[in-house]
């Protein structure tokens, strides 16, 4: 089957609450959405750069710019989901970009065969047990209103974000109000040095799941030393660009666990080799998140549901991000996502809601 064009369509979507991290505010998420198109079916992808390049180097305006000049011109026009990242492996880093154009592919090729993302990347669950993100609020009273809110919706864990100067207090408000048994972790995105270790060791005392990201993206051997000095997990996020920076993360000891975005790593069958390596070296897994609406959320929860996927992701409910999702709503049940098991993605975005939230389109033929 030929690819016979491709759009790259740009949407605004305003978040229901501004989200706030160590690194910045979001209040309207920005996203660029390819669509492979082909005469039998057409696919989707979700690039997860946000407008800045505060979480990484990647932004959407550089996503879009590479893809139409280096990514989507070296595309092979046979659509082959295994051919995409050897023909754009060439290009350093984009890797959000690749992902999102391996991810619309994928689902392309899916739909003509009719097999879903779960199956073909090898789920063996039919729903995902759910947590939630929940960022740096302005007060305490705040983020426990926040909490017991998502807690009350039914999410089976809760990650706090943290940084400097919200940290140990937050943490510990939240755990002396909602008890021992929430299953509570957090997530500094990079925010701290080696010299904050003996500070963070004090989070010690809160019995959490891990802690994510404390140190710097390319700090592999200070995450290492830091494991050492604190007994909290490390799991890292913006430090495992590849399977091969989680080999080499697992063989120093930088970390615990492994949060696996997609996006972050290159694509859906990246994401699915880190997969491999940690369950084969017992290092837990789970589905982290960008805020993505329903196209990127899809495939998410499909990953989420292979068997090394032991811990809750941030893969929340379409309502945690947006009043009204590009697709038909993803809904918690019991604290769970079902996974689709339609062809491809499973899901597809509402025309009417999609054109509201346009801002631009371009056309790209092949
Ligand atoms: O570090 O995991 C992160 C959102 C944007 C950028 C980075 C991160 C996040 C989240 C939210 O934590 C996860 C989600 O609910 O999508
Ligand atoms: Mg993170």
């Amino acid at each position: 089957m030929e690819i016979t064009g491709i759009e790259l369509r740009r949407i605004a979507m305003p978040l229901v609450a501004p989200f706030r991290t160590s690194f910045g505010t979001e209040t309207t998420r920005d996203v660029l959405l390819v669509r492979v198109v082909t005469p039998e079916a057409e696919g989707w992808g979700e690039c997860v750069a946000m407008s800045e390049p505060l979480y990484s180097s990647e932004y959407v305006d550089a996503a879009a710019d590479v893809l139409r000049r280096f990514l989507i011109p070296a595309l092979p026009r046979e659509l082959d989901p295994q051919a995409v990242g050897p023909a754009l492996a060439p290009f350093k880093g984009h890797r959000m970009a690749k992902a999102a154009l391996e991810a619309a592919v994928l689902d392309a090729s899916l739909r003509i065969t009719g097999e879903s993302f779960a199956r073909y990347l090898g789920a063996t669950r039919d729903r995902v047990p759910c947590g939630v993100s929940v960022g740096i609020m302005g007060s305490v009273a705040e983020l426990l209103d926040t909490v017991g809110a998502y807690v009350e919706e039914g999410y089976v864990r809760v990650k706090l974000k943290i940084g400097p100067g919200w940290d140990v207090t937050p943490v510990r408000a939240v755990r002396e109000r909602f008890g021992e048994d929430l299953l509570l972790q957090v997530d500094a995105n990079a925010a701290y040095t080696l010299a904050d270790a003996r500070h963070l060791a004090r989070l010690d005392d809160f019995d959490l799941l891990l802690i994510e990201q404390p140190l710097a993206d390319d700090d592999l051997v200070q995450h290492a030393r830091l494991a050492r000095s604190i007994r909290t997990p490390i799991c890292l996020d913006e430090s495992i660009e590849s399977a091969a920076h989680a080999a080499a993360a697992i063989s120093l000891g930088a970390c615990s666990v492994v949060n696996i975005k997609p996006g972050r790593v290159g694509g859906y069958l990246e994401a699915r080799r880190i997969h491999d390596l940690c369950r084969a070296h017992g290092v837990a897994v789970w589905c982290g998140g960008m805020l993505e609406t329903g196209i990127g959320r899809a495939a998410n929860v499909a990953l989420a549901a292979l068997p090394g996927f032991t811990l809750p992701g941030d893969t929340s409910a379409s309502r945690r991000y947006f009043h009204t999702d590009v697709t038909p709503p993803f809904e918690l049940d019991g604290g769970h996502l079902d996974v689709p098991d339609g062809p491809g993605l499973g899901v597809d975005p509402v025309p009417d809601v999609l054109d509201k939230v346009t801002t631009a389109t371009e056309w790209i033929s092949l």
